[in-house]
């Protein structure tokens, strides 16, 4: 099997302090003192999408045998917004995370100052994200406002591309990101390869205080220092300091398959002679694209899928047993969560 990237990226964005850094390493285990160094740059790192079903299919699969989890690569940042006389200028910073896919929001909300600030924390990164687009937006306007008083072939194609960015322009100068989903595939098309922040996904997460997890100003919220506390310590301490904390489980612990989920993201499983592996897929995927994800050639050789449910899957004593639940599907089958996949395929 070839090596697999990142399912999807997300940069953890926020206000100066907020707990980026407390987050990427309570995520990826990252020792702060080697991301502090980090500081003003970003950092990245992969974490492994486990999903209870996943351990349980690798059970049940065979314990011995190798376990494949996607992954989503974190990428740390420097503070997005700076206020008075910090306020510094520096775009560079976009290009390092251009690509995500998504992001997290940390809002600083473990100081009692910071309370009645969540909603204008949100608009402030928020708006520095959609300023980064509406400048890339105005540099190819302006290009294409010189190359379209040219007589070039092309002329009637760039207008339309030109009338499409200054509509989009104006909307996301205003805050308002729905207008990427009025675009027609085409328009759509064209303004891929910019991958503009103002059309991905932002995930707030609150940090407070510990002594607020009793009382979360939203979901998800989590008490980032203390988490990162709690991961240092041994498996008994830290049992004994939740439960004074009365917390039942860690936040930062099931936050990569929240994540994974709101990015649109699932699972399908192959149940091999010598690994269990869970592939992403797009939600709405069918199981030519999910062919595809294992490998091109078995995609274009695609003959049939047989699939068992997860659920038959979860009552079967094996995977052998649960096969007797298995259903053949073509290849416009639009795959459920947690389908277990066979792929018929000519070479
Ligand atoms: N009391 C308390 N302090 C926190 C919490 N989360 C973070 N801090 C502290 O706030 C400081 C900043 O945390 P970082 O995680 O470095 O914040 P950051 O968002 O990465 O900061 P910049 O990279 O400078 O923008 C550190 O001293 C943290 O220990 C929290 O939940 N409670
Ligand atoms: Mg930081």
């Amino acid at each position: 099997m070839a090596e697999r990237g990142p399912a999807a990226k997300v940069a953890i964005i926020g206000i100066q302090g907020a707990g980026k850094t407390t987050l990427f390493c309570a995520l990826t285990g990252m020792d702060p003192a080697r991301a502090a160094a980090h500081s003003g740059k970003t950092a990245a790192a992969a974490v492994r999408v486990l999903d209870p079903r996943l351990l349980a299919a690798h059970q049940k699969n065979g314990p011995d045998k190798k376990l494949v989890a996607p992954t989503l690569e974190f990428i740390d940042t420097p503070p997005l917004w700076l206020e008075g006389p910090q306020k510094q200028d520096n775009p560079g910073i976009f290009a390092q995370f251009r690509d995500a896919d998504g992001f997290i929001l940390v809002i600083k909300a473990y100081e009692e100052a910071d309370r009645g600030k969540i909603a204008g924390q949100i608009e402030a990164v928020k708006g520095e994200l959609f300023l980064a687009d509406v400048d890339v937006m105005q540099k190819r306007i302006e290009k294409l406002r010189a190359d379209t008083k040219k007589p070039l072939p092309n002329r009637v194609e760039l207008l339309r591309e030109l009338a499409g960015l200054e509509r989009l322009a104006e909307a996301v100068a205003g805050g308002d990101s729905k207008a990427f989903d009025t675009l027609k595939e085409e328009d759509e098309k064209k303004v891929r390869g910019f991958q503009f922040f103002s059309k991905k996904p932002i995930i707030p997460l609150a940090n407070v205080s510990e002594m607020d997890l009793s009382a979360p100003p939203f979901e998800p919220t989590a008490a980032l220092k203390l988490e990162l506390e709690l991961l240092g310590m041994e498996e008994s301490e830290r049992a004994s300091f939740m439960k004074d904390y009365g917390l039942a489980s860690l936040a930062t612990a099931g936050f990569p398959r929240q994540v994974f989920d709101r990015l649109g993201l699932q699972t399908f499983l192959t149940l091999g002679d010598k690994d269990t592996t869970a592939w992403a897929v797009r939600k709405g995927a069918t199981s030519l694209e999910a062919a595809g994800k294992i490998h091109t050639d078995i995609q274009k050789g695609f003959i049939n899928a047989e699939i068992i449910s997860w659920a038959d899957l979860e009552k079967a004593p094996s995977p052998h047993a649960a096969r007797q639940k298995q259903r053949v599907e073509g290849k416009a089958y639009v795959m459920r969560d947690f389908d277990v996949v066979n792929v018929k395929f000519n070479v």
